[in-house]
């Protein structure tokens, strides 16, 4: 049993319309996170929402590149990226986090992916591995110690912002029933190691008693 303090902190990744069913890049059976995450914030005092943020073009998407398909691998300037639909458009719909999370005390929304030549999943850290969000610093400067993560997709933003908040030196779990995966080349697998490896823990909503 876990039970959430004034030090933890939960960060909801990227429940939006695009990765919702309907969306331009829903993940499969993601509707099934908004029902555990509405549970579990209410065991926080404190909450981060993120929302996946590209402008029009985004160097992510494969209409970017001539004769390049969705989920199809690409060469970028900071290495290997997966290409996407179009997805998250900044200021359309598809961009904006459901109205079904009930998380009206969540404290920040954190964008990221709004450069153009660089994909974000972290919300933490860039895909350049390089530029930061600053959400490190802010966690830090409030005195945060555990984050819990959640949300979309597990495979890839849910579970890369796992992994810098713990580099970033913070215990940090995630929450498996409260996220769901894509599925694309072996991605939920080769997450799953890198999570372990990191020493992320994973656990269900069961485990976290309510204040
Ligand atoms: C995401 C792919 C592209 C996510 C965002 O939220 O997991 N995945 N952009
Ligand atoms: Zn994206």
């Amino acid at each position: 049993m876990v039970k959430p303090s004034d030090q933890d902190i939960l960060i909801v990744t990227d429940v939006q319309y695009d990765f919702l069913p309907g969306g331009a890049l829903a993940v499969p059976q993601g509707g099934a996170v908004i029902e555990p995450i509405n549970r579990l914030a209410k065991a926080f005092r404190h909450v981060v929402l993120t929302q996946d943020w590209h402008p029009k073009g985004h160097a992510s998407f494969a209409s970017s590149h001539p004769d390049r398909q969705p989920f199809e691998m690409i060469d970028l300037h900071y290495g290997p990226q997966v290409l996407w639909p179009d997805h998250c458009v900044q200021g359309t719909p598809g961009a904006e986090i459901s109205r079904e999370l009930d998380i009206p005390h969540a404290q920040l929304v954190i964008r990221k992916g709004y450069n153009l030549d660089i994909d974000s999943y972290s919300g933490f850290k860039e895909a350049d591995r390089q530029t930061s969000t600053g959400l490190a610093g802010y966690l830090k400067e409030r005195g945060f110690r555990r984050v819990f993560c959640a949300g979309l997709a597990l495979d890839f933003c849910v579970a890369w912002t796992a992994l810098d908040a713990a580099a970033a030196g913070f215990e940090t779990y995630l929450i498996e029933d409260a996220s769901r995966a894509i599925g694309t080349n072996g991605s939920l697998a080769r997450a799953q190691n890198d999570l372990s490896a990191a020493g992320v823990h994973i656990i269900g909503s069961a485990q976290l008693r309510s204040a």
